[in-house]
């Protein structure tokens, strides 16, 4: 009995001995768990280096104006100078490159004349100053009219200012408005917007678009609405609300559509009935890209509207920004604004000096 008690007792001991390490194993298991999970943790909330986002230069607007009139610079006005004091190009060569880029016949023989007459024997430079004082000729008598008091704005100015935005379809005038109700709003001015264009939901649409981009508030009617009634509501709120600046997107039309240059005259005639100055600017949007057909277009538009001013946009599409000389020259309007490309900052006040030394390639300072 006394053997068979001893290994009964040997046989709980070895049984409570393999119990003791299997429960301590599991405890150190369990212990070693979290410290394994902590680590992992620890891994995945470890800061990462921040991600560099590419430093992107801000392009000056020096530099914006000489990438967009490039075309311009290098097929047309940029080798004049060359090619006549070298003798590369006779002057019906140079005579055929005015008028591939746009240039009216008149301007055109004026300028070769002036070539010939006071251009022999000068050098390249020579021959890009005499062509940039010949346009700056025809066109600074006219550029001085511009009324540059309503285009800078002045808070201690208190005067709410319309703009009528005008042109054929899709010269540029929703996104014009666009970058000028952005840059107006930047500067600190009230701005708000007339969505006029109501033949188009997408208009509207568009308009809408990037007034919540500049934070402007819009006057949008339903589709099919009178364009003249929103234009007349979107005046009203202006002036009785203190706007600095209201301008008024209109929907593109063709010049030759009398229906439709009457409706323009009409939705012009309707805002001066809230303000007898309103709209100070009645500004015409032309496309560079169309050249001499942009004359025709700008004489129609005037006939009809009274314009007051010229924004030239798309001038970095094609090589003739430089039929702006003629536009101006023949209609006697000035260029308020310049578009050089789709971004807000491809959007500036003209600067003739800057516009012609930067188109044949002169020195700017
Ligand atoms: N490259 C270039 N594109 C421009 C410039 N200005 C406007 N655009 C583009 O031209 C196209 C037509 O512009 P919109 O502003 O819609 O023209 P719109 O005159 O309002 O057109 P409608 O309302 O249809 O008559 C858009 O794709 C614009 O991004 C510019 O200066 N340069
Ligand atoms: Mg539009």
């Amino acid at each position: 009995m006394d053997s068979l008690n001893i290994l009964i007792f040997a046989a709980i001991a070895v049984l409570a001995l393999i119990v003791l390490f299997l429960v301590f194993k599991k405890k150190k298991v369990e212990i070693q768990k979290p410290v394994i999970e902590e680590k992992k943790v620890t891994e995945a909330a470890a800061p990462k280096a921040a991600p560099v986002a590419p430093a992107i230069p801000k392009v000056s607007w020096k530099d914006r104006l000489t990438l967009g009139l490039e075309k311009s610079r290098s097929e047309v006005w940029g080798k004049i100078g060359n090619l006549f004091s070298t003798g590369t190009a006779s002057l019906d060569e140079i005579e055929e490159i005015l008028y591939t880029a746009d240039i009216p016949t008149g301007l055109v023989q004026e300028l070769l004349g002036k070539l010939e007459k006071d251009g022999k024997g000068k050098g390249p430079e020579e021959i890009q100053n005499l062509v940039f004082g010949f346009m700056k000729d025809k066109m600074a008598p006219i550029q001085d009219s511009i009324h540059s008091h309503v285009f800078n704005f002045d808070k201690n100015e208190k005067k709410t200012r319309v703009f009528m935005i005008v042109g054929v379809n899709g010269a540029g005038k929703t996104t014009t408005i666009g970058k000028l109700a952005t840059k107006l709003n930047s500067q600190g001015a009230k701005v708000i917007v007339g969505a006029c264009d109501t033949f188009r939901a997408a208009a509207v649409d568009q308009l809408q678009v990037w007034c919540d981009r500049a934070g402007v508030d819009m006057v949008r009617a339903k589709d099919g609405a009178d364009p003249s009634g929103v234009a007349y509501d979107t005046v009203a709120k202006a002036f009785a609300e203190n706007y600095d600046y209201c301008l008024i997107d209109t929907a593109g039309r063709l010049h030759t559509n009398q229906n439709l240059m009457d409706e323009l005259a009409k939705t012009k005639r309707v805002m001066s009935k809230i303000n007898a100055e309103a709209p100070q600017e009645v500004l015409l949007v032309l496309d560079a890209i169309t050249g001499q057909n942009a004359l025709k277009q700008a004489q129609e538009f005037n006939k009809a509207l009274q314009l007051t001013g010229i924004i030239f946009t798309k001038c970095d599409g094609s090589a003739k920004a430089g039929s702006a000389v003629g536009i101006v020259d023949h209609l006697k309007v000035p260029i308020t604004y310049i578009g050089v490309g789709e971004s807000v900052d491809d959007l500036q006040l003209f600067d003739l000096e800057l516009y012609l030394k930067t188109l044949v390639g002169l020195e700017t300072t």
